[in-house]
């Protein structure tokens, strides 16, 4: 399954702009009415290491990593005690790895600006004042259904309910303070938990500061600055202009790098979304190949061999025997998976090996 990313934000923030600029869409922009439903787009992850296997393997489809990005409808409404999510649009955000929160930071006098003017500081209270108020409300309701379930409970599953319930009641004093559920401090058992809850609050979260073309100079700055005082573990930062970004990905790809060039630009909009993604999320990549298939797979850093071939089927994560591993630098070097075996660089490693970013895996196992 593809790594799944809803863009939130403010009204007119410019989310549905950098939803075009991130999946090279050409979804409607400045429609002042709220849509319903979400724009979906699926981009490919860029990965070097993936032309030079496809030249070596010749396959017959070669398939990329992928990311989902989610331009929900509804915007944060900033101040007001009422939740902005609720039925299908909650579903969908439930959902999803990490949240990318768009914070407008260009000046345009067509656009009117939020209350008070920009403020990003402001936007990201406002972004966790209102996860933290769609997880209460579902905390709640949990904490009622955990009273009426402990009358007829039985003593273990008493102790469990009993469990979840102080949980709940630590996380909603912590909530009630404004702290959002990624903030927490969790043990493994709680982190299970809670993990069940798909807690808004608790996802990762992608700040995208959205500048005006003016600003671009001062962008690398600026993204340093706010990265030291806001980033971290499941904070990031990137400071793009989303409109220009936006424009670009229509051009062609000689002339859009010329104009990237000219602004100071090295990266595309969407190169640096995903790779602040993949920091975020700590994903890593590794690939199976073949005369049928070349292909990356995302991970999670620290993930056991049997699990990662689980990512390819159910069945080889049972089944699992061993794996083959010789990462793609290898590979390359020797120029063949035969040259590699001769020079004896083809590893067989455990279910628990913890597979590295750039390894090439072949599964062996037992159905
Ligand atoms: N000047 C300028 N305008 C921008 C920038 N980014 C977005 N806009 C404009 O701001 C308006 C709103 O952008 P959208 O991307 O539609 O913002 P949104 O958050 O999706 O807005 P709604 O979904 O309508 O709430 C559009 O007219 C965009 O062209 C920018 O960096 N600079
Ligand atoms: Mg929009």
């Amino acid at each position: 399954m593809a790594v799944t990313i809803g863009i939130i934000g403010l009204a007119k923030s410019g989310r549905t702009t950098i939803f075009n600029a991130a999946t090279r869409s050409n979804a409607a922009t400045g429609s002042y009415s709220q849509s319903s439903s979400a724009n979906v787009g699926i981009v490919k992850v860029p990965d070097a290491r993936l032309t030079p296997l496809e030249e070596m393997f010749h396959p017959k489809k070669l398939t990329p990593a992928e990311i989902k990005y989610f331009d929900v409808g509804a915007s944060l409404k900033g101040g007001t005690k009422d939740s902005s999510f609720s039925g299908e649009l909650l579903t969908q955000l439930q959902n999803v790895d990490a949240l990318l929160n768009v914070i407008r930071a260009f000046e345009d006098t067509a656009i009117p600006l939020p209350a008070g003017g920009l403020n990003a500081e402001r936007d990201l209270t406002t972004m966790n004042a209102e996860l933290i108020f769609s997880d209460l409300t579902i905390i709640e309701k949990r904490l009622n259904r955990i009273g009426s379930q402990m009358k007829g409970a039985k003593p273990p599953e008493r102790a469990a309910l009993e469990r979840e319930k102080e949980l709940m009641a630590r996380i909603k004093e912590a909530m009630e303070k404004d702290i959002p559920a990624r903030d927490i401090e969790l043990d493994e058992e709680e982190a299970k938990i809670l993990s069940g809850y798909q807690f808004l609050s608790s996802k990762p979260v992608l700040m995208v500061i959205n500048i005006g073309e003016d600003d671009l100079p001062k962008a690398a700055e600026m993204e340093a600055e706010l990265n030291g005082r806001y980033g971290g573990k499941n904070y990031r930062v990137i400071v793009m202009c989303g409109k220009l970004e936006a424009e670009l990905i229509n051009m062609d790809e000689a002339e859009a790098a010329e104009f990237r060039s000219s602004y100071g630009l090295k990266e595309t909009g969407l190169d640096r979304t995903i790779r602040a993604s993949y920091e975020l999320l700590d994903l890593i990549s590794f690939f199976t190949v073949g005369p049928d298939e070349v292909r990356a797979w995302t991970i999670t850093r620290g993930t056991i061999a049997q699990k990662a071939a689980g990512k390819i089927h159910s069945d080889i994560e049972r089944g699992f025997i061993r794996a083959e591993i010789v990462h793609v630098n290898d590979l390359l070097a020797a120029g063949s998976l035969a040259e590699v075996r001769k020079r004896g660089q083809l590893r067989l490693e455990g279910k628990t090996y913890l597979v590295q970013d750039g390894d090439t895996a072949n599964f062996l196992f037992n159905v």
